[in-house]
């Protein structure tokens, strides 16, 4: 991720999605789009991949989902600081191993079925049930904030994005007082998906928080963004948005919340768990053991930025963390 060779009509993608490449280092072979020898090529940081061919790997671009108008009060207390990403930026470089291991997978994203929805609360709850996504939109706070997004990866995104605290879905979920972890499950619809065929990752994607992380404020259920419900390949109909930790903790697609006193073991740490833990607080000062995380790229612009620990959110959510320094709180 230190390479930083990139021409206007290039996607950043051309730099390597080093996520993925923690398979490469297991001695996974490789199938799919772009076959084992394109994807060493890619884990070494040696392809460049113009923009187009998005649109001769997958066709042409396919119709796009309609999204409807969503607007909120705008929360000023968190500021970003930073250009908001162009929008075609946000919602055509994504991460979402269920479609591909591309960046380039809004595209086949788009047939996903998201409306009806429903979500389910699980486990150390007061009453296990299903709640429509249309129910609880009526039921919850909706606001726009403007945060900034930080991957593993060492890119950066600016997003408005509409949603509500996770507080507030936590409080509807009425979780036992013996409860110490929020759970959160993405869907695994392999009829829909079609990364899931891939045969070297554990679904569904699991991501989870302490019960003190879910209960601060900037922790929040995004819903929208740019103004609009969001688009499937962001993760339509809700997602997780932390930003003050690395963005694979935000799950997408959420189909679950769940409650445990047992701390869940993610996705990404079940693949590589020397690479990826629990608590995966973004820290410049903390180097990936592939790759430095002292400076991030601005999707969408030629610009890199030195990388701000706790994404620079820390006065919001250091204090969190006090007693914890045992912990690998950076990975
Ligand atoms: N279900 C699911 N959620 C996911 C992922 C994924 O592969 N599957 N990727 C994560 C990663 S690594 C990042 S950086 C963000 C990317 O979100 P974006 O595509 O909306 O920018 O989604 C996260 N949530
Ligand atoms: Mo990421």
């Amino acid at each position: 991720m230190h390479v930083h060779r990139r021409r206007g009509w290039e996607i950043p993608e051309s730099e390597a999605t080093p996520e993925s490449a923690a398979l490469a280092r297991h001695g996974l072979a490789r199938r799919g789009l772009l076959g084992a020898a394109g994807f060493g090529a890619i884990a070494a940081g040696l392809a460049t991949r113009p923009a187009e061919a998005a649109w001769n790997l997958f066709g042409a671009p396919a119709k796009l989902q309609p999204l409807k108008p969503l607007t909120a009060k705008h929360d000023d207390r968190y500021v970003a600081g930073r250009a908001i990403t162009p929008e075609m930026n946000a919602t055509t470089y994504n991460n979402y191993y269920e479609f591909s291991d591309s960046k380039n997978l809004y595209a086949l994203a788009q047939a996903l079925p998201v409306d009806p929805w429903s979500i389910e609360f699980t486990g150390m709850v007061a009453r296990p049930r299903k709640i429509a996504f249309d129910d609880l939109m009526k039921q919850m706070p909706l606001e726009e904030r403007v945060t900034r997004h930080r991957c593993v990866e060492a890119w950066a995104m600016t997003v408005p994005w509409i949603g509500f605290p996770l507080a507030a879905l936590v409080k509807l979920a009425e979780p036992l007082g013996s409860a110490r972890y929020v759970t959160f499950t993405s869907l695994a619809d392999p009829k829909q998906m079609p990364g899931m065929d891939s045969p070297f990752y554990t679904w569904p994607y699991l991501e989870g928080v302490t019960m003190a992380e879910a209960a601060n404020d900037l922790a929040f259920i995004s819903v929208g963004m740019y103004g609009k419900t969001l688009p499937p390949q962001n993760g339509a109909p809700l997602r997780l948005t932390l930003p003050w930790k690395y963005g694979f903790k935000h799950a997408k697609a959420l189909v679950k919340i769940g409650f445990t006193d047992k701390r869940p073991r993610s996705f990404w740490e079940n693949l590589a768990p020397s690479e990826y833990g629990f608590w995966a607080n973004v820290n410049p000062a903390v180097p990936h053991p592939r790759w430095s995380q002292a400076q991030e790229r601005l999707i969408g612009t030629s610009e890199v930025v030195p990388t701000q620990i706790w994404n620079g959110y820390g006065e919001f959510v250091a204090s969190m963390y006090d007693g914890l320094k045992k912990e690998r709180l950076f990975a």
